[in-house]
């Protein structure tokens, strides 16, 4: 039987009403990490603060990032037919406007895949083990390989700004073999301006917070990605090609029993221009039990949340919508 799916439409992608923020000034930290001692208090400062911030020195070449990007930007461009031999998503696979399984929708196209830190066995998207995705396959796995040690240096210096031993007790969830992490690239392409879009804007991926111990993305030199701060209000991230921007995800806020803010974000579709972005989201392994650390609790200070594994959580983040406020079912009364 075949089943055919219709994709949402230009007008079933919902509105952002009001995606000009009351911040004109973007004041997101920027950290050098060529400075590490300077660089793990501002981390710290920095995620408590936003649970965001934009990293530079970090030593990635941007040759391959700038390899990575145009072999998406090639998948992207293939026809339609070709993109789908990637597989629906469920999760994993080539997704276009549909996000997650429960009826969240973006002006986007997507790949989503699974990555443990064992060597890329491409088991989630079948099509990468073609010969001709070598070029695709092989800046992938480099990339990636990159990003994850990135995000293993960060969760170090987090560790050496908070003052706490040993170095690993964060990087480790991450760097663990069984480590489950998601890669995604995003494709926001340009969209045809119609009446009425002039004074809101077009959802690109609606307002979320990771679900993950930590994100770090890197988009090219098109606008959209906004954060939301402590009060509520918007604030855009200006892009930069050469950095990567770092989120708290909600499992780093669990192991700092909210002392590190996991952060909501969104990204506006911009309608002159495409978008590309690619994020690595660092996950536990499944076993791990998410748990604020023995060592960050001041005397009598009590867990907010409740025993949980990453499995559980992810099992029931996978369940949720994407705007939904997914820790609350797992904080304590
Ligand atoms: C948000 C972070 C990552 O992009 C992601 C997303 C996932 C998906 O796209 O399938 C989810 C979303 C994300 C959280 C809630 C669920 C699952 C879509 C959705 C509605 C890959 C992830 O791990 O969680």
């Amino acid at each position: 039987m075949v089943v055919l799916v219709a994709k949402p439409t230009i007008d079933q992608i919902p509105l952002i009403k009001s995606p000009k923020q009351s911040s004109f000034f973007s004041f997101i930290p920027i950290i050098d990490l060529s400075d590490p001692v300077s660089a793990s208090t501002s981390i710290v400062r920095a995620c408590e603060e936003f649970g965001f911030f934009e990293v530079t020195g970090h030593g990635i070449p941007r040759d391959l990032m700038i390899r990575l990007e145009a072999d998406a930007v090639k998948f992207f461009s293939l026809p339609q037919v070709e993109k789908e031999r990637a597989g629906q998503p469920n999760p994993f696979g080539y997704g276009n406007k549909k996000i997650g399984a429960n009826g969240d929708v973006g002006w986007l196209e997507y790949l989503l895949m699974d990555v443990t830190s064992k060597p890329m066995n491409h088991s989630s998207l079948s099509f990468l083990s073609e010969p001709s995705a070598t070029s695709f396959r092989s800046a992938l796995s480099e990339y990636i390989a990159a990003v994850r040690r990135l995000a293993g240096e960060v969760l170090e210096l987090i560790a050496d700004g908070l003052g706490i031993k040993p170095r690993d007790v964060f990087s480790r969830l991450v760097m663990d073999e069984e480590s489950d992490s998601v890669f995604r690239l995003n494709h926001y392409p340009p969209f045809p301006l119609f009446q009425g879009l002039n004074r809101s804007s077009l959802t690109g991926f609606g307002e979320h917070t990771d679900p993950q111990v930590i994100s770090v993305l890197r988009s090219n030199d098109t606008a959209g990605l906004q954060i939301a701060l402590r009060d509520g209000s918007w604030v855009p991230v200006h892009p930069d090609q050469d950095s990567f921007f770092i989120n708290v995800g909600d499992s780093l806020q669990v192991l700092t029993n909210g002392r590190f803010r996991s952060v909501r974000h969104r990204v506006v579709a911009n309608g002159m221009r495409s978008r590309v972005s690619m994020i690595y989201f660092g996950g536990p392994a499944p076993r791990e039990r998410l748990a604020p650390l023995a060592q960050l609790m001041e005397d009598g200070e009590q867990s907010l949340y409740k025993d949980f594994t990453w499995f559980e959580y992810k099992a029931s983040a996978y369940k949720s919508r994407l705007a939904d406020n997914r820790l609350a079912q797992f904080e304590k009364q």
